[in-house]
C-alpha cells in the first residue's frame, strides 16, 4: 500500500475508533513523517498507529503519541514533556493534543504588557511544571537578559501563582529559585529567569514595572 493512501486509512480508522468509544472530543492534530526529538517517554509495541492515538487519547497523563510504523513501536509523551519540539523523519506518525507552543520575544516588556503580548498572540506568559521543562526554557534564552514568565505573587505575598489566561487558581508547588531569591526587594512580585553570577541563571522576583524579554506559550 502506498504510504499515502496508508496514512489516509489509518486517519480514517482512527476517527472510527474515536467514534466507537465516544472520546469526549479533543483539539488534535496527526502529523505524517514527524517524531519527537526527545523521546522521554513509554514505550510499547502496539499492532498499529490507530491503538497507538487510542492509547494516548484515552490518558488524561498523555499529550502526544509517536509511532513508528516499521517497528510497530508507540511512544507516549507525558504531559510533562508537552512542550518539546518535534522533527521530521520517515516513517513516524504523531499524533499531537496539546503540545505546547513557547517562543521568546525579544523586545524587552514590562511583565503586565509581556502578559497581554502574549495575550494577543493567543496564549501566555509562559509556566514550568516540571525540571525538563525549565530546564528546555533555558535553553531558549541567550542567558545574558532577565526573561519574564508567568508567575507572580502580587495577590498575595509569598504566593507564588501561574497567571493564566483564566486568572483561574493555579498555584505553584515547585520552584527554581536562585540564592538568596525571592527576596521580594522593594515588593518584586513577577518571576523572571535572571543571571543571578557566571554560572547560576535561576528563577527570581524581580520588578514587575522592568522591562524583559519574555516567553509566551500556547
Ligand atoms: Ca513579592
Ligand atoms: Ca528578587
Amino acid at each position: 500500500m502506498q504510504k499515502s493512501i496508508w496514512l489516509i486509512y489509518q486517519i480514517l480508522n482512527l476517527k472510527i475508533v474515536f467514534n466507537a468509544c465516544e472520546i469526549r472530543k479533543q483539539n488534535y492534530e496527526v502529523v505524517q513523517n514527524t517524531k519527537f526529538s526527545s523521546l522521554s517517554s513509554n514505550k510499547i509495541v502496539l499492532k498499529n498507529f490507530s491503538y497507538c492515538a487510542l492509547t494516548c487519547l484515552s490518558d488524561g497523563n498523555c499529550c502526544a503519541a509517536s509511532y513508528l510504523e516499521s517497528f510497530r513501536e508507540c511512544y507516549l509523551v507525558d504531559n510533562d514533556n508537552c512542550y518539546d519540539s518535534t522533527e521530521t523523519e520517515n516513517g513516524w506518525v504523531v499524533l499531537r493534543i496539546k503540545l505546547l507552543t513557547k517562543s521568546i520575544f525579544t523586545v524587552p516588556k514590562t511583565w503586565i504588557d509581556a502578559q497581554d503580548y502574549c495575550d494577543s498572540w493567543g496564549g501566555r506568559l509562559a509556566t514550568v511544571s516540571s525540571p525538563s521543562e525549565n530546564e528546555y526554557m533555558l535553553d531558549m534564552t541567550d542567558r545574558t537578559q532577565p526573561v519574564w514568565i508567568g508567575g507572580t505573587d502580587g495577590l498575595i505575598e509569598g504566593q507564588w501563582k501561574w497567571h493564566t489566561s483564566t486568572n483561574s487558581e493555579n498555584l505553584i508547588t515547585k520552584f527554581y529559585w536562585g540564592s538568596n531569591q525571592p527576596n521580594n526587594y522593594n515588593n518584586q512580585d513577577c518571576l523572571a529567569y535572571y543571571k543571578l553570577n557566571a554560572i547560576e541563571y535561576k528563577w527570581a522576583d524581580e520588578d514587575c514595572n522592568t522591562m524583559y524579554q519574555f516567553i509566551c506559550e500556547k
